[in-house]
């Protein structure tokens, strides 16, 4: 691989949110600004570390802006990976991401295993946690740089869309390669000073908001900031009626995209806030979504989950608590002895 090179995070193109397609344009947009960024100081490598696409089709016109982006820097070598989102789910039909490979300057790693490519290794979504963990122990092949797209280090009980590169996967692959980029979670971490997440190309939710970059690789890695179309703010009411309602959001700036979070609503004025923001959202030119919180169903703000407990254990402990219980715990642990199934 020929220095300098640069690499770019989950883009999602086609990206759909809050029905805006003024959003699915931006997303375009941040995706040329990233290779902008890269091209201008000189890279004409580009890897990709997956969810170059929303979904493995994309709307018509999504693809014609994409394909703009690609005849645009056509001296760009773009190699671009597998993500869960693009990579073909059903396994069998083609996904938008592979026809994407007729161009002469794209590269598609999306068959579900390693591939070897020149100085790097790409390590596409794979069809389960089991195959990609086996994967990543196989290697055995020294690399400047390899790329894959996964969740890092967690201790959520993934879905199956979801790979996780675990301690010792990451142990391993440190060995081989000299720098390891990852894709899927949007919010950028370097880990160290060879592991970098890499983050989205735009903020794509108010989960994950902040900054987010693209990466020149020359001798050291150089994280360039991606410019954003617009702000994503959150604003959060206590409700004291319609008048202070109306009150804050009267002055919203349609360069900003809001989340609304109303708390502590009374049921009894829970129509009269939906109208209320109904008739905000109207007149708004920009997008906004809200959240109603009614009294007693509080948000509760989860930062961490350890799903490492023992769901039975939880169960028993649970009972000790409820001493009412301990009928139905007995009743339970009859019902498992009588079908082993269960
Ligand atoms: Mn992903």
């Amino acid at each position: 691989m020929l220095m300098p090179y640069g690499v770019i995070g989950d883009a999602h193109l086609g990206f759909k949110a809050y029905d805006s397609t003024r959003r699915t344009e931006e997303c375009t947009w941040c995706f040329e600004q990233a290779v902008k960024l890269l091209y201008d100081k000189g890279v004409r490598t580009i890897l990709q570390v997956g969810d170059l696409i929303d979904d493995t089709t994309w709307p018509n016109w999504v693809e014609k802006a994409a394909h703009a982006v690609f005849n645009k820097y056509s001296d760009i070598n773009f190699i671009i990976l597998g993500g869960n989102h693009d990579s073909t789910k059903t396994y069998t039909s083609v996904s938008a991401l592979d026809v994407l490979e007729e161009r002469h300057n794209i590269t598609i790693h999306n068959s579900f295993k390693i591939e070897y490519g020149n100085g790097y290794i790409a390590i596409p979504h794979m069809k389960s946690q089991k195959e990609f963990r086996e994967a990543v122990l196989s290697i055995d092949t020294y690399a400047d740089m390899c790329m894959l797209h996964s969740m890092t280090l967690s201790k959520l009980d993934l879905g199956p869309n979801d790979l996780n590169i675990d301690q010792e996967m990451l142990d391993h692959l440190t060995k081989y390669c000299k720098r390891i980029f990852i894709g899927h979670q949007h919010s950028p971490v370097i880990l160290n000073d060879n592991v970098y997440i890499t983050g989205s190309t735009m903020e794509l939710n108010f989960g994950e908001l902040g900054p987010r970059f693209v990466y020149l690789i020359d001798d050291k890695v150089e994280l360039v900031p991606i410019p954003q179309p617009r702000l994503m703010k959150r604003i959060d009411i206590s409700w004291s009626g319609v008048n202070d309602l109306l009150d804050r959001l009267h002055d919203l700036d349609e360069q900003c995209i809001y989340k609304v979070v109303v708390n502590y609503l009374p049921h009894s004025e829970y129509s009269i806030c939906l109208a209320a923001i109904d008739s905000v959202c109207v007149n708004f030119k920009g997008d906004l979504i809200y959240d109603l919180i009614k009294v007693g169903h509080e948000e509760v703000e989860i930062s961490h989950i350890d799903a490492n407990f023992d769901l039975i254990t939880e169960f028993k402990h649970f009972c000790d608590d409820h001493k009412a219980l301990v009928y139905l715990e007995e009743a339970i642990a009859e019902l498992v002895g009588e079908e082993d199934d269960i």
